[in-house]
């Protein structure tokens, strides 16, 4: 029987000739009805725990483009957050956080991960369910451990993570026990979201590429593969996605190691090397130059249909390779998800 949510399908191995799409971070500061809302709330960590807010700006982005799923609204560092870190986001500025800049500040963080500290994310689950069509997907998610550990010891966010990856070299034991401890936060946290209602969920590793072999091997590869069996063991039928970003070449031995059922890629792999080196067995994401979408026109088209040319024939959720931009002006994305539809490519 045909699954009746087409991301799903394509998660499950079927190959479409129109590929289901979303955008990373499609929710948020490039719409007008999100910056309306935004403007009424002060923080935005009260904006993502309160339910009936974060309900509706998960919807806006569907409701306004049709995408075949809608993403959570929430952010990576509530997990930081509900394991007693100071965390808050300064407008411009990004998030700030306590940083952890020596191993003594690991006692900072609480014993005991209470998954219901983010009770509040489970309730939007619940609520976005309620109004969700069922064509559509609901995708939870959570930052993969080395990505979260990188603002948590830097206590911001950086252009080269350096903060971690000198306090990864220089207190490796310390390290180890805080992406452990992440390891087993993010398990609970993305089983409560399945249990709330999410239909797939999705690791972002948004700042895997910056590490050497050896480090990416102990950061990104050992816990994300925890990450995917633990969450499989207990939640067989819901799909995983992985976004390693910066993998490179080393992205079809990840197709393989992870047991995702998805493979995100940034912008800078060819699709079409993708597809021929990773199996049929695991669905390719992606993955659109987030710049390509803001600048519209021929160059959008061009990139587009060569996308969608190269994935045709292996299971494809189209997005783009990277979040959207702030700057990416709607009629882009109108125009996007149409020529996705139109099957040109
Ligand atoms: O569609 C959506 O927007 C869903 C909600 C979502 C997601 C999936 C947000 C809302 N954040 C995220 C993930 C996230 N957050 C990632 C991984 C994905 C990616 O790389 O894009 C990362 C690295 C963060 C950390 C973060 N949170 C940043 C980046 C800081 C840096 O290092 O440059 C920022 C600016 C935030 C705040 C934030 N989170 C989300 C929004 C809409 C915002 C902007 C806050 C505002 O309204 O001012």
């Amino acid at each position: 029987m045909q699954n009746e949510k087409p991301l799903i399908a394509v998660l499950r191995g079927e190959a479409r000739d129109i590929p289901p799409i979303w955008l990373m971070r499609q929710a948020g500061r490039y719409l007008p009805e999100y910056r309306e809302l935004r403007g009424k709330i002060g923080s935005f960590l009260e904006f993502c725990y309160t339910p009936a807010v974060a309900a509706e700006v998960t919807l806006q982005p569907v409701r306004r483009f049709d995408f075949d799923a809608a993403i959570l609204f929430s952010d990576i560092l509530v997990i930081p957050h509900a394991l007693g870190q100071e965390v808050s986001f300064e407008s411009g500025a990004g998030p700030r956080l306590e940083a952890i800049s020596e191993p003594a500040h690991l006692s900072r963080l609480r014993e005991h991960f209470d998954v219901e500290r983010l009770a509040p994310t489970f309730e939007t689950i619940e609520r976005v369910k309620g109004e969700l069509p069922n064509s559509k997907a609901l995708i939870g998610f959570c930052g993969a451990p080395w990505t979260v550990a990188s603002y948590m010891v830097a206590g911001r966010g950086t252009s080269d993570q350096a903060p971690a990856r000198l306090f990864a070299y220089r207190f490796p034991a310390a390290f180890a026990e805080l992406i452990a401890r992440l390891v087993e936060a993010s398990v609970s946290y993305l089983l409560r979201q399945i249990e709330a209602g999410a239909d797939v969920i999705q690791i972002f590793d948004t700042w895997a590429g910056v590490l050497a072999p050896t480090e990416f091997e102990k950061w990104v590869c050992a816990p994300v593969k925890k990450i995917v069996e633990s969450v499989r063991a207990k939640k067989p039928d819901v799909p995983v996605i992985t976004f390693v970003r910066g993998a490179g070449g080393r992205a079809p031995a990840l197709a393989r190691l992870l047991g995702a059922d998805a493979l995100s890629l940034d912008t800078s792999i060819d699709p079409a090397w993708a597809a021929a080196n990773c199996s049929n067995k695991v669905a390719l994401q992606g993955n659109l130059d987030p710049l390509a979408l803001v600048a519209g026109g021929e160059a959008l088209d061009r990139q587009i249909d060569s996308i969608v040319l190269a994935l045709r024939g292996h299971p494809h959720i189209f997005n783009l390779g990277h979040g959207i931009l702030p700057e990416t002006p709607i009629g882009h994305v109108t125009r996007l998800v149409e020529r996705v539809r139109a099957g040109r490519g």
